[in-house]
């Protein structure tokens, strides 16, 4: 299974370790092809020139549309992990999106207001069950693998 998972970079780095978590527990169900969102030596800033910008877009673009699932940390607010899903949307890829009330911040309507229970799931949840919740959606998106391929 490729796995495409978005946090955010540019939009603040603060949540990194919780990305390297969800990437961690993700790479046991298969291939996460965004692997780098989580690393902490990516940092905010970095070169940002056009070319290399466009070579990054198209590349993630293009992962985007091969990955079988998309899951994202959207606590931490980010241009890029929402342009992200609203392409997944229309690419009409499975979705999981992940938040931390405790954060103490709200979330953007356009995220929270996609949630169908079914193509695009918005799961609100605590930084010490990300394991739990993830376990618990990848053994249903398993199982339904598991169905079609029958
Ligand atoms: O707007 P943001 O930068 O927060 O967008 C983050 C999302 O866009 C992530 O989920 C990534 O998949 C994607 N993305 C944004 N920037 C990059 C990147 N390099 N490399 C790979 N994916 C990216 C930026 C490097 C630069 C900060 C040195």
């Amino acid at each position: 299974m490729k796995i495409y998972f978005c946090g955010s970079i540019r939009g603040g780095r603060v949540d990194v370790h919780i990305y390297r978590r969800i990437v961690k527990q993700l790479q046991s169900y298969g291939c996460v092809l965004t692997e780098h969102v989580s690393s902490s030596g990516l940092s905010d800033k970095g070169e940002d020139a056009a070319d290399a910008d466009k070579f990054i877009h198209d590349r993630d673009v293009d992962w985007l549309l091969q990955s079988d699932v998309v899951v994202a940390e959207v606590t931490q607010p980010s241009l890029g992990v929402g342009y992200e899903l609203g392409r997944a949307v229309d690419m009409k890829k499975k979705v999981l999106c992940l938040f931390r009330p405790a954060s103490g911040r709200t979330l953007s309507a356009m995220i929270r207001g996609a949630n169908d229970n079914n193509l695009f799931m918005v799961r609100d949840y605590a930084e010490d069950q990300a394991e739990k919740v993830l376990e618990q959606f990848f053994s249903q998106l398993i199982g339904t693998f598991g169905a079609q391929s029958q």
